[in-house]
């Protein structure tokens, strides 16, 4: 990692989906210790606190395929703005959710600095949804389609321009839970995806030399890596609100983490979908903040 500063944006966003509890996951993370860990190997982190969240205000919840359009409208471009001010200070970005709705922000404070972002979605599902598309409503099914520029318009033009990535710039490693409309995008988008099939088939080293040689052929100015912990077995992260079974392993995801770290790629991350009250003894915050560790350097030896 080549900046040594990194400041952290906390996110208790849980508008984006249906079950309580995921707007504790800034506060899980932090009890974890992430700030004294990324301290013990040498940066110098600041804790930028919480981005405020628009109260839920709406009645009709069952009314719309978009629940909390506004609120997480207003969300999305304080986290945006945010972003986009830690990296005007030279910081690197670690933002802590909060459902994976939060991305549309964190992309939209990226977006203006990099011109040709890559982003590595790691999670067990695409969200790749549109309201069209959404068997929920849930927003948090959606950012990766607002952030390549589809879906509602207002969300697409997050502080006031889209699209925000390219769709031939994104690699999702992990899916296994993804929707026939999503299915359909990623191959007219022509969308890389190393499904749970290729990992198992390729194994985790080669999925990351791919993924990494891909981001270099497409000549890539910075890469943002979205980490959703439902990407990881249940088994390991049990403390997220929509577990899929089948999914990539502790060692894997460290063995991940660390290729990242040695190949200095990373320009921004965030770590999502933490649900303390779904959770076993923070389990899951526990390892969101150990693969942080060895995504920031931390060697066994
Ligand atoms: N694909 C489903 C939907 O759109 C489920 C989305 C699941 N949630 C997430 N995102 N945690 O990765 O409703
Ligand atoms: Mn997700
Ligand atoms: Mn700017
Ligand atoms: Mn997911």
């Amino acid at each position: 990692m080549n900046n040594k500063q990194i400041s952290i944006i906390g996110v208790p966003m849980d508008l984006g989906q249906n079950r309580r509890g995921v707007d504790m996951g800034p506060s899980a993370i932090r009890y974890a210790g992430v700030v004294e860990r990324l301290e013990a190997l040498g940066y110098d982190v600041t804790d930028e606190g919480d981005i405020i969240i628009p109260k839920d205000l709406t009645t009709d919840k069952e009314m719309t395929h978009l629940r909390n359009l506004e609120e997480v409208i207003g969300a999305s471009t304080n986290l945006g703005n945010k972003v986009h001010d830690v990296m005007e200070n030279g910081k690197f970005p670690l933002v802590l959710g909060g459902d994976h709705s939060i991305a549309i922000g964190t992309l939209s404070g990226l977006a203006d600095r990099y011109q040709n972002l890559g982003v590595i979605w790691y999670d067990a599902h695409a969200d790749l949804n549109t309201a069209d598309t959404s068997p929920s409503g849930n927003i948090h099914g959606m950012p990766l389609a607002v952030s390549i520029g589809l879906g509602h318009e207002k969300l697409v033009n997050i502080r006031d321009f889209a699209p925000k990535i390219k769709p031939e710039n994104v690699v999702i490693i992990g899916a296994r839970s993804v929707d026939p409309g999503e299915r359909e995008l990623i191959k007219e988008k022509g969308i890389k995806v190393f499904t749970m099939h290729e990992i198992d088939k390729l194994g985790m080293t080669t999925v990351m030399e791919l993924t990494m040689n891909y981001f270099k052929e497409r000549r890539v100015d910075g890469v943002h890596l979205s980490l959703d912990l439902d990407g990881i077995d249940p088994l390991y992260t049990p403390g997220v609100g929509t577990p899929v079974p089948g999914g990539i392993n502790y060692r894997e995801s460290h063995l991940a983490m660390e290729m990242l770290y040695s190949s200095n790629m990373i320009t921004s991350a965030e770590f999502v979908e933490v649900n303390p009250i779904l959770d076993e003894k923070n389990k899951t915050a526990d390892v969101a903040v150990a693969l942080m560790g060895s995504l920031f350097g931390e060697k066994l030896l």
